[in-house]
Formats: structure tokens, C-alpha cells, sequence
């Protein structure tokens, strides 16, 4: 099989059936590449920014929204980002179990997931939308509200992983791919700071780990395109 630059871990040995639609730029895409990355899971990507691919992701589900994977033979089509890892991690495994074999662990990694996710990721969205609305239709509101949210999941997380090396504690799960991009952008867009030294530490190991590396290395060129502008860090 031909390699060609979309085809991230091809290693030309095996038909590769997974498709992912989704864009470089884009958190919970993120969330979806690390664990593809830590397994070296070949797929072939699909940038919702080529309009054939953004009609082709309309066409499978109707709620807009990325990432999008598809198991090309069956034609499973499976969108929200926890789902799809816990899919690759029960029929593409890696080395290291995404999902735990340990029911009381997978609880709390669980935990933390639907946390990064629905009070982290949510209000990290909130805020980014709301900046590009029109300035007469901006939600003051619900962004101050959204920032003590950020403010209160800091504290949560601050205790939580103080004495943690990942997320819900010695290995890589689930609950660190979650955490990755909901943290990395949460800092831009309401710093961490000195109150929260854990999660800043926590959050500075993680941009450490090759697959969250290379989604954010692939990342940088659209930085330009962050509504209000990215720092000039990480
Ligand atoms: N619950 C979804 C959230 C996905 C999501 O919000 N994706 C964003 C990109 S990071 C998106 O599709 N935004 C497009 C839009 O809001 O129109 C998941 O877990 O995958």
C-alpha cells in the first residue's frame, strides 16, 4: 500500500480500515489522536477543513460536531470521543489499556473522564464561543459563570493529583486523553497560575508525552486561528 502524508502511522503492511474525520485544531479531536498514537493504530484522517470530508462527516450522523471515526468494512460510525476510545481500546488494543482492567480504577479514570469533559472541556468551549459571537450577542454571563467553573475544577484537580503521576494514577488512561487538550486550552483561556502548582505540574508532564506532543506539534501552524489570539507558549 502506497503511504501518502494522510495516512499518520501507515505501516504499509496492513489494510488500514479506520477513518477518522477531524482537524488538527480541534480538542476533542485530540482527545481521539492521543490513543491512536499511543497504540500506533493506523488510520487514514480526514480534515472536516476539505469540504468533501465535512459533507462526507455530515452524512454519517447529523449532529455536527467532531471527531467522527469510521470502521470502514462494517460501517460503524462512531462520533463523541470517550466512545471511540473505548471502542480502539477493546478491538485496536496497545501496550497500555486506555480503559483499565481493574473495575474500581475504571471507575475513577471514568470519573475523571466525564469530569474533563463536562465541567473543564464545556467551560473551556463556553468561553472560546462566546468570542466568536457577534459583540452585541456575547454571553457575559455565561462566561463568568464558565470561568468559576474553571476555577472550581481547579481546586477539585489540584487535590486530586497531587500525589498522582497521570490522571487516576501510575499509567496513561483514558482519563489523561481527556485531560490533554481540556487542560491545554483551559490554561489559555483562564490560566492555571501559582494557586494550582499540582495541576500545573500535571498539566506541563502530560505536553511531555509523544502522542500528546505530536497532536499538539500538529496543532501549531493554526494557532493564528485562535479566537482572541494564542499565548506564546507551549
Ligand atoms: N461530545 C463531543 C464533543 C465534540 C466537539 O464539541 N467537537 C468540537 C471540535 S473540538 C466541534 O465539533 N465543534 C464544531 C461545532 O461546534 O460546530 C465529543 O466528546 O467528541
Amino acid at each position: 500500500m502506497a503511504k501518502s502524508n494522510c495516512l499518520p502511522y501507515a505501516t504499509g503492511l496492513e489494510a488500514i480500515t479506520l477513518t477518522l474525520y477531524y482537524h488538527p485544531f480541534s480538542s476533542y479531536s485530540w482527545k481521539a489522536l492521543i490513543p491512536l498514537y499511543e497504540a500506533e493504530t493506523p488510520f487514514t484522517a480526514r480534515r472536516i477543513d476539505d469540504p468533501q470530508f465535512a459533507a462526507e462527516r455530515r452524512r454519517r450522523g447529523p449532529i455536527a460536531r467532531f471527531p467522527v471515526l469510521v470502521e470502514e468494512e462494517s460501517g460503524l460510525t462512531l462520533p463523541e470521543a470517550s466512545i471511540i476510545i473505548e471502542y480502539l481500546d477493546r478491538h485496536y488494543p496497545g501496550p497500555q489499556p486506555m480503559l483499565p482492567g481493574d473495575p474500581d480504577l475504571r471507575l475513577e479514570v471514568r470519573l475523571l473522564d466525564r469530569f474533563f469533559d463536562n465541567y473543564l472541556h464545556a467551560s473551556v468551549q463556553k468561553i472560546v464561543g462566546d468570542r466568536l459571537r457577534d459583540s452585541g450577542r456575547r454571553d457575559v454571563q455565561g462566561v463568568e459563570e464558565a470561568r468559576a467553573m474553571l476555577d472550581a475544577c481547579y481546586a477539585w484537580l489540584e487535590a486530586r493529583l497531587a500525589d498522582r503521576e497521570w490522571a487516576a494514577g501510575d499509567a496513561f488512561t483514558l482519563a489523561d486523553c481527556a485531560a490533554a487538550p481540556a487542560l491545554f486550552y483551559a490554561d489559555w483561556v483562564h490560566p492555571i497560575g501559582d494557586a494550582f502548582p499540582s495541576l500545573a505540574a500535571y498539566r506541563a508532564r502530560r505536553l511531555t508525552r509523544p502522542s500528546v506532543k505530536r497532536a499538539v506539534n500538529d496543532a501549531r501552524p493554526f494557532r493564528a486561528l485562535f479566537p482572541g489570539g494564542a499565548p506564546d507558549r507551549d
